[in-house]
């Protein structure tokens, strides 16, 4: 027989799978929807078309793919679309770049990318296809957002956002790092008012956080923690404070209403209306003094102005605000490390009790009062802060706070919201650190926010049945950023004649965030083709929610967020049974060349075109499977595309070798050797948890395992023709095919069967061939036999080790000696060597 030849294999299964389109499945069928046969939804987060796949797309559409082709072997029915998230900034910055057309730009690389897939050969359902850029997707996007403009979870208000001067466009606070930097253009971050298009989801910040809960366990626990910490929910109290010469009170909101005898002065941030307002009022010194430091604070990024180590800065707004619990009139200030879009934009400064407000104090030499006597571990009073420069911010009992006197701070919080609420001057309350997501953009390569505006300043949405408001072509209008979007300039686009009135209504010019897009395209899957509505509320209840989502970690939080606010909108809406997407979520790590991540700049680029050409896509695949944990990086250098290929050759040769001289087909496997049986077995009852733990690694060694087992009995034990190897080599066959589709099919083919080998069940393991052979093993104490275990034939050297140390014999052996030699010989003999 010839050797084995990956791109023999590849070519002589490729178009056979093209016509046999084993993965389509009927989601629309009365069968897949009744629940006869068990379903999975598993879903890799769809790409975006900037070039050809890379090696970050091999991996993870790689680990997707194993558990996608698992179920369908664990009997179930099993959906794994494929579509591209193909609207965003680089296809418009190409254009700008080379003068391609954004359309034509993206339709390429969405061609290539799929032909690069059609090799790599994800266990797809080709017949499904969506890109996010076709009208037939967008057009459901502006139905989300008019369902959302209806339910008033679509607003537009005028606020600072954030501006990336580079790119010319808002950002979201999630897509500027920590740095203060755009994560797209790198550009330093400012602040610019605009008027925009959000959505409500801090609406839904509760159960966004609350159902969180239910996932412990299901996703990973950074994922929680990242999307917990991005909504930030803070409990404590809302304060209302008089200012002087003002009608209206301020409120604050504080964590810690238990200190509010020791709020000595309030700072306001300097970009909330609030601020603006009291400057109007102030001296003419003092208004001067606040325009320059709002300059200033317009400036600095959120980050910045949230660093606890800065220097403050700050102005006297000259008012004064009166406390409520004791009447004390306080001085009101404006510094810029109080936000603006945070509680109330506003605070009462404890200066004792919280180190921010201390550093002000003794920056700007304002009161500080002690209003909790904390205590070190000892019980000694700790220094005054207004000493040591250090605030007290731990537990401790109450001083120089009147009814509050003598409560624990726990205790004191309660009671000082109690009493704020008998007197009407405040309230328990709850503040996130969520924010509105900002959804319009002034850019022309994304979804065309379906509204019309009057000159009156009237809004109006546009009809339903006038959907897709379709984008105009590119041809003529300038795409390069100025802070107004380019659809503005397409006069005969944007302008819309009512038939009825003939009153000019014109196009709201902005597109959608591409996060829009990615937020439901899940559920389009299920009725990609249907151009009566966005999908069929019927077939999603019968498969989603999705049952194994699989993806990058830097889609922890946006991505996800959006997802599972909107599938909660759709839920309340009526539309969907669950109000949760994802049920599992796997995060693969990164690819990297020599630790760092690759990069065309830093040319140690692996690039995914050229390995596949090289190696094919079973090493490729193997070798990303068996590198480690999916959830860890992998480092290309460190790993052997070669290794992963010998082995496929090697298990390729098990079925050629039984295609020769083998047991049949059907041969009956009871007859078979039966060591080579109990490995076959074993490997057939762990697989299932160790796929399920998703340790695609270990089940890729297992079968590295199993494959020298038969080669052995196949060499110098119970020969070829013996039907526990026909047994084995089916077993690695079926396994092999979530890691080598080709290879396993070439296998499947060889021992006698029909494709495809993707859709066979596996067998189910022997239990009667599971139980383990035992032993006797022998102890020694110093060279005499003190006990002999009875354990069983697979014992590790540590439980060996264990057991002989546990046996009282031995013990009684070693008596007070010291013990000052093992050695495990597994599993005949452990040895113990003492000395007194
Ligand atoms: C008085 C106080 C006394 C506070 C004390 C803390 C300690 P988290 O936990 O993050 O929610 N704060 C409120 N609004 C703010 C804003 N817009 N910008 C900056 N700081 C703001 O923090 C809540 C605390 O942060 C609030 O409780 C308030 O300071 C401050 F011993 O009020 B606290």
């Amino acid at each position: 027989a010839e050797g084995y030849d990956f791109q023999a294999i590849q070519d002589r299964w490729l178009p056979v799978w093209d016509e046999l389109k084993p993965f389509e499945v009927d989601t629309a069928g009365a069968a897949a929807q009744s629940g006869e046969r068990p379903k999975k939804y598993v879903l890799d987060m769809f790409p975006y078309p900037s070039g050809d796949l890379h090696m970050g797309h091999a991996e993870a559409f790689c680990f997707g793919d194993v558990l996608a082709r698992y179920w369908r072997g664990q009997g179930y029915d099993v959906l794994h679309p494929i579509g591209w998230d193909s609207f965003g900034l680089p296809a418009e910055n190409a254009a700008i770049k080379r003068g391609v057309d954004p359309r034509e730009w993206t339709y390429a690389n969405i061609a290539q990318q799929k032909a690069s897939f059609r090799i790599y050969a994800p266990s797809f359902d080709w017949s499904r296809v969506l890109h996010t850029s076709d009208p037939e997707y967008y057009r459901w996007n502006q139905w989300l957002f008019l369902k959302m403009y209806e339910k008033g979870l679509a607003y537009r208000k005028a606020s600072w956002v954030n501006w990336d001067p580079v790119d010319q466009t808002v950002l979201a606070n999630e897509q500027v790092l920590a740095d203060g930097t755009s994560e797209r253009s790198g550009a330093v971050v400012v602040k610019k008012k605009l008027t925009q298009w959000y959505f409500r989801i801090t609406d839904y910040a509760d159960r966004l956080l609350d159902d969180l809960d239910a996932l412990e366990g299901q996703w990973p626990a950074k994922v929680l923690n990242m999307q917990r910490n991005w909504i930030g929910r803070s409990r404590g109290a809302e304060v209302e404070f008089e200012i002087e010469g003002r009608e209206q009170k301020v409120p604050v909101f504080t964590t810690r209403p238990d200190t509010l005898h020791g709020a000595t002065f309030m700072v306001v941030a300097p970009d909330s209306d609030l601020a603006a307002e009291l400057a109007e009022g102030a001296s003419e010194e003092a208004r001067a003094a606040f325009r320059d430091y709002l300059a200033a604070t317009q400036k600095q990024t959120e980050i910045e102005r949230q660093s606890a180590d800065r220097e403050k800065t700050g102005v006297f707004l000259d008012h004064f605000a009166v406390n409520p619990v004791n009447g004390e009139r306080i001085p009101v200030w404006a510094s810029d490390y109080v936000l603006a879009d945070y509680g109330h934009g506003a605070i009462m400064a404890v200066p004792a009790h919280d180190q921010r407000d201390l550093d002000f104090a003794l920056k700007f030499e304002l009161p500080v009062r002690v209003v909790v006597d904390v205590r070190d571990a000892d019980g000694a009073p700790l220094p005054d802060p207004a000493e040591s420069g250090v605030a007290t911010a731990g537990e401790g009992v109450l001083v120089n706070s009147g009814e509050l006197d003598g409560l624990p701070k726990t205790e004191a919080i309660a009671r000082a919201v109690e009493v704020l609420e008998e007197r009407g001057t405040g309230r328990a309350a709850t503040t996130y650190r969520l924010r509105d997501w900002l959804i319009s953009r002034q850019r022309y390569w994304g979804t065309p926010i379906p509204i019309l505006h009057h000159e009156n300043g009237e809004m109006r949405p546009v009809d339903a049945d006038a959907l897709p408001v379709e984008l105009p072509a590119s041809e003529g209008l300038d795409l390069k950023p100025k802070g107004a979007s380019p659809l503005g300039a397409a006069t005969e686009w944007a302008t819309v004649v009512d038939p009825e009135t003939g009153d000019t209504w014109t196009r709201d010019p902005d597109t959608m965030d591409t996060f829009v897009d990615s937020s439901w395209y899940y559920l389009r899957f299920l009725s990609s083709n249907d151009a009566t509505q966005a999908f069929d509320p019927a077939a999603v209840n019968a498969w989603g929610p999705i049952d194994q989502y699989a993806g990058g970690v830097e889609h922890a939080i946006l991505h996800l967020l959006y997802s599972r606010f909107i599938t909660k909108v759709l839920h309340d809406l009526g539309y969907l049974e669950f109000d949760e997407p994802f049920t599992a979520l796997l995060n693969q790590g990164m690819v990297l060349q020599d630790g760092a991540k690759m990069s065309k700049s830093k040319g140690n680029l692996v690039e995914f075109a050229s390995e596949l050409k090289a190696h094919g896509a079973d090493a490729l695949r193997v070798t990303l499977a068996f590198a480690g944990p999916p959830e860890d990086d992998i480092d290309w250098a460190d790993v052997s595309v070669q290794g992963s290929a010998k082995f496929l050759a090697r298990a390729w040769r098990i079925a050629d070798d039984v295609q020769g001289a083998g047991a049949p087909r059907g041969a009956s496997f009871a007859e078979g050797d039966a060591g080579l049986r109990r490995a076959t077995h074993r490997l057939l009852a762990d697989a299932p948890g160790l796929v399920e733990a998703y340790k695609f690694n270990v089940v890729v060694a297992r079968l590295m395992e199993q494959v020298n087992v038969t080669r052995k009995a196949i060499d110098s034990g119970a020969g070829v023709a013996d039907a526990a190897v026909r047994e084995s080599a089916e077993a690695i066959a079926v396994i092999l095919s979530l890691f080598a589709p080709y290879a396993a099919e070439d296998m499947w083919a060889k021992l006698g069967y029909e494709p495809s080998v993707a859709l066979v069940e596996w067998p189910k393991a022997d239990e009667s061939l599971l139980v383990e052979d035992e032993v006797t093993m022998v102890v020694q104490v110093d060279g005499k036999v003190r006990d002999r275990l009875t354990l069983p034939a697979s014992v590790s050297e540590a439980d060996a080790e264990a057991a002989a140390r546990a046996s009282a014999a031995v013990q009684r052996a070693i008596g007070d000696r010291q013990i000052v030699n093992v050695i495990v010989r597994v599993p005949k003999i452990v040895s113990i060597a003492t000395k007194p």
